[in-house]
């Protein structure tokens, strides 16, 4: 296994959504282990800490469509320009959300990086709402339309270039609650998705290989994984704020993160929406913090 050397970020934010609580995700998987946990794996791990957070400015304009647009707009930069100097130290960043929204950042600070980034999306939802088609106004159900160049002129210029990634360089794994809009999307832009059917279908072990294997095809030059825990069954990840029945399993999301460590090809990672708040005695950010293990190579004999 490859020694890799680690730069944890954590993003405390809730801007990104309504429910309070996800601004503690980062702690609650600090408190999880998580840096004992990728040590003992024998990787170099720093924790920069959290990137800084203001409070809601009282008079900012009120959009509809675009909750707290200001305040994502301020954390997705100073997210960005972190994740880029990660980069360009040559360490692997490792992000905690937070909300979904901070893939915005992360991914902007990754993109100039890369010329052909592939990008694992492991989450319930497709997030790719625009302000036209978002029934809700929260961003956090944005971040991936952003990323292909789709959204609010502020979120998809994020350090001033854009699009930040390839939409036929995307796959969504575990897709169980779309949005007319966002079918639409996946359509005209050929976004490959593998939805619960699938995975019922095929298996983990067949979905996987499929999805490497087509980033591969692609000549992807890295791999990102972002991974949203509202992917699992809430059975197994309560603590979230969109929860949807009929997701991922414990184990198929152990065998996934064992397949994309084997594959060597991940690049950077995120694991955003654990909400402490909601949880059961921490339960979210342990299993987040078990399938890094996973991830990062973790091995039982
Ligand atoms: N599609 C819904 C919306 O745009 O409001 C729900 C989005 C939830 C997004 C989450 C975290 O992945
Ligand atoms: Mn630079
Ligand atoms: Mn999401
Ligand atoms: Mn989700």
């Amino acid at each position: 296994m490859n020694k890799l050397n680690i730069s944890i970020i954590g993003v405390p934010t809730d801007y990104g959504q309504a429910r309070r609580g996800v601004d503690m995700g980062p702690s609650a998987i600090r408190y999880a282990g998580v840096v004992e946990r990728l040590e003992a794996i024998g990787h170099e791990v720093q924790d920069q800490g959290d990137i800084r957070v203001s409070q809601k400015q009282a008079d900012a304009a009120v959009d509809e469509k675009l909750l707290n647009l200001e305040e994502v707009v301020e954390v997705s930069t100073a997210l960005a320009n972190s994740v880029h100097e990660v980069v360009e130290q040559k360490k692997f960043p490792l992000v905690f959300g937070g909300d979904h929204s901070i893939a915005i950042g992360t991914l902007a600070g990754l993109g100039e990086h890369y010329k052909n980034l592939g990008v694992i999306w492991y989450d319930a939802h497709a997030d790719l709402n625009t302000p036209e088609t978002t029934p809700s106004g929260n961003i956090h159900g944005m971040p991936l339309a952003v990323s292909i160049g789709l959204g609010h002129e502020r979120l998809v210029q994020i350090r001033n270039y854009a699009p930040k990634i390839k939409p036929e360089n995307v796959i969504i794994i575990g897709a169980r609650s779309v949005d007319p809009g966002e079918r639409d999307l996946i359509k005209e832009q050929g976004i490959k998705v593998y939805t619960m059917h699938e995975i019922d279908r095929l298996g983990m072990t067949r979905v996987m290989e499929d999805a490497l294997a087509y980033l591969k095809e692609r000549n992807v030059d890295g791999l990102h994984l972002s991974l949203d825990l509202d992917g699992l069954d809430p059975l197994y990840t309560p603590g979230v704020g969109t929860p949807v029945p009929g997701g991922i399993t414990y184990r198929e999301s152990h065998l996934a993160m064992e397949m994309l460590q084997e594959s060597g090809m991940v690049t950077s990672a995120e694991f955003v929406e654990v909400n402490p708040i909601l949880d059961e005695k921490n339960t979210t950010a342990n299993v987040a913090v078990a399938l890094m293990g996973s991830l990062f190579g973790e091995t039982l004999v």
